[in-house]
């Protein structure tokens, strides 16, 4: 056995999820050890797509992603994924040749590379360590939730390993990353506040100071992020003995779906409603959540009257972003328990006319607006509010970013938090389909639905062919406008030259026919009825609705997002 093998076979003995890569001289030995390890290897057509597969995976199924690259070039184009990964917090490992050479052409600095983006580089510097390191890579993507470089220096790679072939797994770090339930059980990899660690258990002064404020508070509105999403049960029960409205953030989206009291989304896609309720609280808690300019409209969904606590495993977390007033350290489903024994039942801000008007205008569908389709155009939100009636309900939604994003996030529903995949911690275009792909191997039970930009499906289309490949029965949408329309809006009001942001038709529903797709092409409502027979079909290959969508102006969520450039 050579290093690359010892390598591949102990992280598959630690318990890592499914592979995905670009494989190359460089990573050939230690991708085909992995395979070798029962680790299932999804090939991707360029490493940028590896990466945000494996990511995406990670987030969905509670297991460790892994990326095998070649050296240089192999690395460096994944990097964007693994820059949103990084900042994600997602558990993964990137296993990768290194020319330590510095003649050879694929020489760069990997690891200044890695830690420039946020994750953590490690060298498997001898045969000796090839064990160990490949071990402590995985602890430390699982238990600080850290993104990890591998490097492979290709000399010790191919240099024979002499130690044990057989690696036990490290003791406590495999079940740290709770394993994802088909449905609603604890949900993926866990964000801040889900996975234990030191600040687990919570101080109980804190706590008694958190229920005097829910037992004081008239308006309680909690706000759940990633680091809650492992504890919908314990969150529902405290909130229902304080009265609490409930409101995630984006990434969170779907964590309280069926609740009576469920708000959606709060931040740039929440709807009027529940940003005049959250705007009303005088407590807002936030779990697992940084509450970041997203979530909270730069700072104005909160209101200036209002207390605002916030409960996270990283007490860092407390004063970013909208400051805490107090600042609970650990685990949010152990805060919420403790504070169920000490809460008493009250009304709070579960009115009966409050429960009416989240019946009535609780969802993006309910508020009223002027279809703007025409002329051979069909306005977004009718083309989204379609899809969500057209479209199973056990979907797992992924969205790429720009201008259109907003629509897909909020008329298309998801089922519950395991239904909605959003790498959106870079803002990088080009991701959405990568996500879904990732997506849709960690949850193969439910419909995988991509929602794209026409930039950012012609960023990322390499990975067509790997949804045909791989026989995915995913719903590829996008909403082309002809353009980088965030851009248009951002530039257009303003006079400027939109030359360089503009671009002629482009027929996709003929690329994703070329690739091996169903296609249609929607200029208008009556055009779904494409997609209704594809559901109703053998949905034996993908389907893409390329949606020649209205664009005469930007959306709402962008004016708010302009704010943060
Ligand atoms: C990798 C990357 N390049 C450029 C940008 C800047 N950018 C943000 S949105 C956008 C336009 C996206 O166009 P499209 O996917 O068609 O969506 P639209 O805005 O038109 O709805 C661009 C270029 C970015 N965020 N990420
Ligand atoms: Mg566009």
């Amino acid at each position: 056995m050579i290093v690359a093998e010892a390598v591949g076979r102990a992280l598959a003995a630690c318990g890592v999820g499914t592979a995905f890569g670009v494989v190359g001289s460089g990573n050939f030995h230690v991708t085909n050890a992995l395979v070798a390890g029962g680790v299932r290897y999804v090939a991707a057509r360029h490493e940028g797509g590896a990466a945000t597969m494996a990511d995406a995976y990670a987030r969905m199924s509670g297991r460790v992603g892994v990326v095998s690259v070649h050296q240089g070039p192999g690395l460096t184009n994944a990097l964007t994924g693994l820059t949103e990964a990084a900042k994600s917090r997602t558990p993964l490992i990137v296993v990768a040749g290194e020319a330590t050479e510095v003649q050879s052409n694929f020489h760069i600095d990997q690891a200044a590379l890695a830690t420039a983006v946020g994750a953590v580089a490690m060298r498997v510097a001898s045969p000796e360590e090839a064990v160990s390191r490949a071990v402590e890579a995985y602890r430390v993507a699982v238990q600080e939730r850290r993104t990890v470089l591998l490097n492979l220096p290709l000399d010790v790679q191919a240099a024979p390993f002499e130690g044990p072939a057989d690696v036990m797994p490290p003791p406590a770090t495999a079940a740290a990353v709770p394993a994802a339930g088909s449905s609603g059980g604890p949900s993926a990899v866990p964000g801040a506040g889900s996975s234990g660690g030191p600040a687990a258990v919570p101080g109980a002064g804190e706590v008694a100071e958190l229920a005097r404020l829910l037992g004081a508070a008239e308006r309680p509105v909690f706000i759940a992020g990633r680091g809650a999403r492992h504890a919908r049960r314990e969150l529902e029960e405290l909130a229902a003995l304080a009265g609490a409205l409930l409101a995630t953030s984006a990434v969170a989206k779907g964590l309280f779906r069926g609740s009576p009291w469920d708000l959606d989304v709060s931040g740039g896609f929440a709807t009027p409603l529940a940003a005049e309720l959250i705007r009303g609280a005088d407590l807002v808690v936030a779990w697992g959540c940084a509450l970041n300019m997203w979530t909270t409209r730069h700072g104005t969904l909160v209101s200036p009257g209002a207390k605002v606590v916030k409960v996270d495993l990283d007490p860092a977390a407390f004063k970013t972003h909208v400051p805490a007033d107090l600042g609970v350290a650990g685990d949010v489903a152990r805060v919420a328990e403790a504070l169920a024994a000490q809460v008493a039942p009250r009304t709070g801000y579960r009115s009966p006319e409050i429960a009416a008007r989240v019946r009535a205008e609780g969802r993006w569908r309910d508020v009223p607006y002027e279809d703007e389709s025409g002329g051979g155009r069909i306005d977004p939100r009718t083309l989204s509010i379609g899809l969500d009636d057209l479209l199973p309900r056990e979907r797992i939604v992924a969205i790429d970013s720009g201008n259109f994003m907003g629509y897909p996030s909020m008329f298309v529903d998801v089922p519950d938090e395991g239904g909605f995949c959003f790498t959106q911690a870079f803002q990088s275009i080009g991701l959405g389909l990568a996500t879904a792909i990732g997506a849709a191997i960690a949850r193969p039970d439910r419909l995988p639905v991509a929602a794209l930009g026409d930039g950012g499906a012609l960023m990322g289309i390499a990975e067509l062919e790997t949804v045909v490949r791989l026989g995915l029965p995913m719903v590829i949408v996008v909403y082309d406008d002809e353009a980088y329309g965030a851009e248009v809006h951002h530039f257009g009001p303003h006079g400027h030259p939109l030359g360089t942001v503009t671009f002629p038709p482009a027929d996709l529903a003929a690329i994703a026919r070329g690739h091996g797709c169903a296609a249609v092409t929607v200029g208008g409502p009556g055009d779904l009825a494409g997609v209704a027979e594809w559901v109703d079909g053998p949905r034996d290959r993908p389907l893409l609705v390329h949606a020649k969508v209205t664009a005469e102006h930007g959306s709402w969520w962008l004016e708010e997002a302009f704010k943060g450039h």
